[in-house]
């Protein structure tokens, strides 16, 4: 008699918070692993984060970093679950010992969007009139748009996106400032009023693009992993995180970035500012590409010398002190 042994189907579990932009960005990172892996299932675990469960308190303030990682950080290490998809830009710069970033995906555009309240839909972020109430609650955004517009007024907003929506659609804000590809992936494009140009506010460090963590001893996955990566992502990804780890800065501090590559010429721009828009210090580097985190220290030096940490321990002493 002949047996047929055939290899038992592996199992690779996917952690993710619960969130509808989470599980929209889950479900695509599982089904181009699918594609690619037939012989492997790949099953989606879904967990509440910290961050998940406060939601009433300003971002900022909670003060903590890793708050929508942390649960998914311990699953990984626990062997509950074997890689965790997160937005990019809420991935920690330091990552807890035995895990790595093992993958950054095809990043979106990572650009800020303005999305106005129906009367104002004739109007631009420079046009908006005096007083106008813009919702964010990122410190980042806060502190350019008042550096460049003190006429309006800002204001925390927090909950998903549907909750920040229907608070703009019943008047509550006149508009809100939220990330560009966090509307598209959830098929809210057309909510996108103006892109923010960049020479108004610079993107939060890997915005847009989503990072895979797993196990650092984990080449099984790593490999697995390595099919979804976009290597010019990675690049400008990998200089903007190194700026942010090297400035000390966790993902609520006024830091803002733009990379741009030309064939294997990377330029990173960044931007260090106060949260009142008084005090920016903002310049550039460029590279070679393979140099992506080299260019992020560089940078860092550069506005360092230029004021850039003596305004960011001002704005911890703040945030400490609760105001
Ligand atoms: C981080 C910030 C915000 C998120 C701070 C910043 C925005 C907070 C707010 C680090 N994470 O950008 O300066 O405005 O209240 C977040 C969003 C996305 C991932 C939503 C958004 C989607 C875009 C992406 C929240 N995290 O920024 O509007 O995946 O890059």
């Amino acid at each position: 008699m002949t047996s047929v042994v055939s290899s038992p189907l592996r199992t690779v579990r996917i952690g993710s918070r619960k969130s509808q932009l989470a599980l929209v960005q889950t479900y695509w990172v599982q089904e181009q692993l699918q594609k690619s892996f037939p012989d492997i299932k790949f099953e989606v675990h879904t967990m509440s984060t910290q961050g998940d469960k406060i939601l009433d308190v300003a971002l900022a303030k909670i003060g903590d970093k890793g708050l929508f990682t942390k649960e998914l950080e311990l699953g990984m290490i626990n062997q509950e679950i074997d890689f965790a998809v997160h937005s990019l830009k809420d991935l920690p710069t330091n990552l807890p010992e035995g895990l790595t970033l093992a993958c950054i995906t095809e990043r979106e555009n990572p650009a800020d969007a303005l999305v106005v309240h129906e009367k104002y839909k004739d109007k631009q972020i420079d046009t908006l009139p005096e007083g106008a109430v813009v919702g964010t609650s990122s410190l980042r955004r806060l502190a350019q748009l008042r550096h460049h517009f003190p006429h309006l007024q800002f204001k925390d907003v927090r909950g998903n996106l549907n909750t920040r929506l229907a608070k703009l659609d019943a008047g509550e804000y006149d508009a809100l400032i939220l990330a560009a590809a966090g509307l598209q992936r959830l098929g809210m494009g057309d909510r996108v009023h103006q892109v923010i140009p960049k020479e108004v506010s610079l993107h939060a460090v890997g915005q847009g693009a989503l990072g895979i963590e797993c196990r650092a001893e984990d080449h099984e996955i790593i490999s697995l992993l390595k099919a979804i990566e976009h290597p010019p992502t990675r690049d400008r990804c990998l200089a903007e995180r190194a700026f942010l780890r090297d400035l000390e800065g966790g993902c609520q501090v006024p830091i803002g970035v733009n990379t741009e590559l030309n064939g294997d010429n990377l330029t990173l721009t960044g931007i260090v500012a106060s949260v009142d828009g008084q005090n920016l210090v903002q310049d550039s580097v460029s590279g070679k590409a393979s140099d992506a985190e080299k260019l992020g220290n560089e940078l860092a030096n550069l506005l360092r010398q230029q004021g850039a940490q003596e305004i960011l321990e001002q704005i911890f002493t703040e945030i400490q002190r609760g105001s």
